[in-house]
């Protein structure tokens, strides 16, 4: 790559017990619209992302599943890889932390912290979120603080790593780097953490088994964090790091929840093993759906493929990008996201490119025309242009993506206004009317030219697409973004081959259509084994599934204390409605007296029970589960049922030969 400066950024590592959904999708698009845009400023860029597979929630999902671990993320690993390729966001380095290398690589920071002797014996009793894999700070039984599921008490014989030691170095380097930290929101968050003092943290564990072992301690295998972010480093080398000069990375990109462990751990464990600290950790919000966070645990998720097939690549970039300010939560809504698709891309960019080809076809032969005499307004649209580059660079610079996008389709807006009052199309052919046209159209012809290249990092397909269209010559995505400058398209050019970009949808039905593949995706059978969904329950199984109560239920060898069960109160209901959702095929909405009050239950069963045989009938009810939306619909409770043969078939647990009075409790 010669002397070009060189810019290396990662996503999270993303576990491998679930698949992604549209949160991890909008990390890695993130992180492939920085890696695009980079390369137009002529950086040489590395990008990584790649798979966290150990630890103790990917044990037991591969507990669940019936395969070894080994089998299990090799397959989920693979799922992973094959999405982002044919989502065409193709990190450059794909690490898998069960890699021989990734191992050495772990081994090796550990040596040097241990070496530089940050590392200590000792003993630890602790809560610990196996959701989070994490110590969390609180009393045997209660919740973790960071996502409200249940801790589980651990003793262990461990390694300590001396993060005690890193307080002051740690306060000293943000203070040096003000722009370490990103969004300033989190800045401040991890300020306040760390200067609230620092614990020592356990970085090895004995109490499990799937995992790096620790040299020369055959008993102790690394805690996922201390192995997880050190595949930032394995994706460029490892112990030999310098010799591919990629670190240190410029930009870790994460979700705030795991900020602590990027700006605090990670930092803290390269001090202490005397290795270059990251350039920037950016902290961006969350993608909710119903307010909540998306999120593969609590089953609200949405995947990308159904959005992609219905509208595209492109749209799914530019809906993210486009209505969540970077840094921020947004909310996802498919309803918005065909109202972007629509107004923006059909009727906005689609439709000033497909309008100026056929023009320039009709009255210059498919030939960009020279244009002879401007007038203001040709010069004033010109200039609006150059000015939108300057600004939409900038916002680039800082994430803005979705200032850049919008500062990017105001010229699309002003190109479309120009258009109506300048109407090339009427008139006749005299010379000076031709002339005219000539440099309206070579006016707005050079417009698109320049917003296809501003907005090639986030729309690469549909942007190529433009190109092509212009005839304008070579790569748009090797152009050089720092000095594009309105006056590049030559006329004369001859326009390319003219291909579909964003054909109008109706909304409805593509609403539908995007949520009914949604559903089957979320039924399908997981890649691995038969079961191994049940550790992340999906939003059209949960509630049906015998033995998912919790969605989390400890592997079937494990015992649970009668203090758990009687924690689920199960009680007899009778089914007082039953109707199909519209756009959710496998699910029943369902009315249910039990005995209080009358629930609204949402139920996975529509493709085994006849809604209107199902009226009257007496079934057991979870009546404790906090209420959650599926399908956008509100399921307050849970009906038991038996899951029977290889595809599940939910067979209803019922009371069939004594008459049981409504309300009853099942102990
Ligand atoms: O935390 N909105 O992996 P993970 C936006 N293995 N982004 C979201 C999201 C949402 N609703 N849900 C997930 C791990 N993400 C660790 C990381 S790194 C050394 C180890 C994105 O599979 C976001 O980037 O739980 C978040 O931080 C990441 O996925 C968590 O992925």
């Amino acid at each position: 790559m010669g002397d070009k400066p060189k810019y290396y950024l990662t996503t999270p590592i993303y576990y491998t017990n679930g698949l992604p959904h549209i949160g991890h999708t909008y990390s890695t698009i993130v992180c492939d619209t920085i890696r695009r845009y980079k390369r137009m400023r002529g950086f040489d860029v590395v990008m990584t992302t790649g798979t966290d597979e150990h630890g103790v929630n990917v044990e037991r999902s591969a507990q669940k599943a019936g395969v070894p671990e080994s089998e299990y993320v090799a397959k989920m690993a693979a799922e992973w890889k094959k999405l982002w390729d044919e989502l065409g966001l193709q990190a450059d380095e794909f690490v898998r932390t069960t890699d021989l290398k990734h191992a050495h690589t772990v081994q090796w920071l550990f040596k040097l912290c241990r070496e530089n002797g940050y590392i200590y014996p000792g003993h630890y009793t602790g809560q610990y979120c196996i959701y989070d894999n994490a110590y969390v700070d609180v009393k045997a039984g209660e919740a973790c603080p960071d996502c409200g599921r249940p801790t589980e008490t651990v003793t262990e014989a461990n390694f300590y790593f001396k993060l005690s030691a890193f307080q002051k170095p740690l306060l000293d380097f943000y203070k040096k780097n003000p722009h370490f930290i990103q969004p300033d929101t989190r800045r401040n968050e991890i300020l306040s953490f760390v200067e609230g003092g620092l614990r020592d943290l356990s970085i090895t564990r004995t109490s499990i088994r799937w995992g790096i072992p620790v040299p020369g301690e055959e008993k102790h295998v690394f805690y996922v964090w201390f192995d997880a972010l050190s595949a930032y480093l394995t994706a460029v080398g490892g112990p030999n790091y310098a010799q591919r000069g990629y670190w240190p990375a410029d930009l870790h990109l994460v979700g705030k929840e795991i900020i602590r462990f990027h700006a605090v751990y990670w930092p803290a464990f390269l001090m202490a093993a005397m290795l270059p600290l990251p350039e920037q950790i950016w902290a961006h919000g969350w993608l909710l759906m119903d307010n909540s966070k998306m999120s593969k645990s609590v089953g609200n998720v949405v995947r990308p493929r159904p959005i992609v097939d219905v509208l595209g690549m492109d749209a799914l970039r530019y809906y993210l990008l486009r209505e969540t300010v970077f840094g921020q939560d947004g909310n996802f809504s498919y309803e918005a996201l065909i109202q972007r698709y629509n107004s923006d891309l059909a009727n906005g960019l689609g439709n000033l490119a497909s309008r100026t080809a056929a023009l320039v076809e009709k009255y210059f032969a498919g030939r960009v025309p020279k244009p002879a005499a401007l007038e203001p307004q040709d010069e004033a649209l010109a200039k609006e242009t150059q000015t939108a580059i300057a600004e939409v660079l900038e916002q680039y610079e800082a994430f803005g993506f979705s200032r850049a996008l919008e500062r990017i389709w105001s010229v699309v807006a002003a190109a479309d206004k120009y258009l109506t009052s300048e109407q090339p199309w009427a008139g006749g052919t005299t010379d000076a009317e031709q002339s005219r046209r000539a440099a309206v159209l070579w006016t707005t012809a050079e417009l698109l030219r320049a917003v296809v290249v501003l907005a090639h990092p986030v729309l690469p397909d549909c942007t190529v697409k433009v190109w092509t269209l212009l005839g304008a010559p070579g790569k748009i995505g090797a152009q050089d973004l720092g000095s594009l400058a309105w006056g590049g398209l030559a006329p004369g050019t001859a326009l390319g081959k003219s291909q579909p970009l964003f054909p109008r949808i109706e909304k409805k039905e593509a609403q539908e259509r995007m949520e009914a593949m949604e559903n089957e995706a979320q039924n399908a059978p997981s890649p691995v084994g038969a079961s191994a969904a049940a550790a992340t329950p999906a939003a059209g199984t949960a509630p049906v599934a015998a033995g998912t109560v919790a969605g989390t239920a400890p592997a079937a060898t494990e015992k649970i204390g009668i203090e758990d069960f009687t924690k689920v109160e199960m009680r007899v209901g009778q089914i007082k409605t039953a109707e199909r959702i519209v756009g959710a095929d496998k699910l029943l909405k369902l009315t249910v007296d039990i005995g209080t009050e009358i629930r609204q239950i949402c139920a996975g069963i529509a493709q085994f029970y006849e809604p209107e045989k199902l009226i009257g009938r007496k079934v057991a009810v979870v009546v404790n589960l906090a209420p959650r939306k599926l399908r956008g619909v509100e399921s307050n409770g849970m009906i038991v049922a038996a899951s029977v043969g290889p595809e599940g078939r939910p067979v209803l647990a019922g009371f069939p030969d004594e008459d049981v009075e409504v309300g009853a409790r099942l102990r």
